[in-house]
Parts: C-alpha cells; structure tokens; sequence
C-alpha cells in the first residue's frame, strides 16, 4: 500500500524494493537500447557533456512512443498505479527522461522541477535508478518545503543561493530496484558523479489526469525552444531542461 500521507508530509517517498529481479533487468536492457538510439540516426532526444573522459552522453527523452517495454512499464504500470494512489485520481505521463550521469558527469543545481513544467501547475516523478544511487554517485538530496509552492529563484531558474542555504538537506540513496516519488515543488539538487562507473536513472513524470494530456505539446515546445537556440544556447554550458539547472560541461565542437 502506498504512503500518501507520508509523501503529502514530506513531499517525497522512497519504494525500497519495488522493481523485482526480472523487471529491473528488462527496464535496465530497454534504457540500454535507448542509450544507443544516441549514436545514430534513430528516435529520442538525446543530450552530451563534456566530462574528463571526453563527450559522453547526459540524458535520453521523448522515448516511449518508440519503446513497447518502456511503454508498458511507464504508462501502465506499477509506477503509475502508485502515482494514482498519491493524485488521488488516474495519472497521465506528462515526459520521460534518462540522466546517465557517467563518472564525472555533472550534477544538478538546487532547484524545484515545476519551474520548467509547462501546462500543468503540480506534477509527480519517479526516479527509477538502474545503478546504485549514493552521495558519491550524485544520488538526489531533497529537502521540505514543497508546500510552500515556488520558492525565491535566480534567473536561470534555480533555487536562489541565499534559500537554497536555509532548507534542511537529506540524501536519498537508492538502491536499483528501489522507486523514489517527490513532488515537482520538492527541491533537490545533485552532486557530480566522483565514482567509476555511471549513476543512470530514469525520471518519469505525471500530472493528473482529470487536467489533460500535454506529453506531445511539451515536447514539440521543447524541441522548437532548443532548435531555435541552436541546440547550444549560449555554449557556455550545457542546456538540457528547459530550466538552466545542469552543472555538466559543453561538449566542445564536433566531439559528440
Ligand atoms: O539525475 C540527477 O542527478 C538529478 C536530476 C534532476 O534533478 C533533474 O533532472 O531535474
């Protein structure tokens, strides 16, 4: 049975153990086939960074309408039946990503995800993590406070420096297998990833479903947004949300 009134408390909810052996195995091999989807001519939206090893790749999305595996298991599924249980109504996916944070991949500068979700003013993810998630790895740090709604940002975004250093910060470590459910106002950041080998994770977020269906628009919005800056905004850094929280590094010229 879900918590919901743990996460309507905390803004977050940890499922220890809820992708059993099999399952965790067939998710892991799809976001393998959708890592490769990179290096081609093929579907997703794909971003790099710069990392002292050279380019890697920093995030997958828009993938599901080209994965039957993904499809199923993020549209109709365990993870969709608990984020249900925690709008109290049917939810609707609203987009999906993978951050694979290769070793020395960057992290995530404190911030609340409603600030880049579009259409819909209240959202909940899941990070489904495929490797072990831990303060060395860049696993989330949350904090409360979702219930006081957008806080004081800068004008990348991101939780403004002289807030970001009064909320009370607690890792999460997460296990492959383990689900964690946060709120879109529950602040987090992310460290860079100080081990050798990559922290992936996939992040699914929904909206209830009561108030529409906006996966397609966001991101046919997205993809426009960043066309139109040239897919590199100012080259300064890596832009690879429609907020400015990324911490990784531009790929220089031609190296991805
Ligand atoms: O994957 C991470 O380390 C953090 C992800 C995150 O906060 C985001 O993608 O908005």
């Amino acid at each position: 049975m879900t918590d919901v009134a743990f996460f309507r408390e905390h803004g977050w909810l940890v499922l220890s153990g809820a992708f059993d052996i099999d399952r965790l195995a067939a998710f892991d091999a799809a976001v393998e086939q959708v890592a490769g989807w990179a290096f081609g001519n093929s579907p997703g939206l794909h971003h790099f960074e710069q990392t002292g090893a050279g380019a890697v790749l920093a995030r997958s999305e828009d993938f599901i309408p080209h994965h039957e595996v993904l499809r199923d298991e993020i549209c109709d599924g365990l993870i969709s039946d608990v984020i249900a249980d925690l709008f109290d109504e049917p939810a609707v996916l609203f987009k999906e990503k993978i951050n694979y944070k290769h070793p020395g991949g960057g992290g995530f500068a404190p911030h609340q995800d409603a600030t880049a979700y579009r259409f819909v003013d209240h959202h909940i993810s899941c990070m489904v993590p495929l490797d072990p998630a831990t303060p060395e790895s860049g696993c989330l740090h949350v904090a409360p406070g979702f219930r006081e709604g957008q806080l004081p940002t800068d004008d990348r975004g991101r939780i403004d420096d002289a807030h970001a250093a009064t909320l009370d910060w607690e890792p999460v470590p997460l296990a492959p297998g383990d689900l964690l459910f946060f709120d879109s106002y529950t602040p987090h950041y992310s460290d860079t990833n100080h081990t050798k080998r990559a922290r992936r994770a996939a992040y699914l977020t929904y909206n209830a479903s009561s108030l529409g269906d906006f996966r397609e628009r966001y991101y046919a919005d997205k993809r426009a947004e960043f066309e139109s800056a040239g897919n590199d905004f100012d080259g300064q850094r890596v832009r690879i949300s429609i907020s400015d929280d990324f911490l990784g590094r531009p790929v220089s010229g031609g190296d991805a």
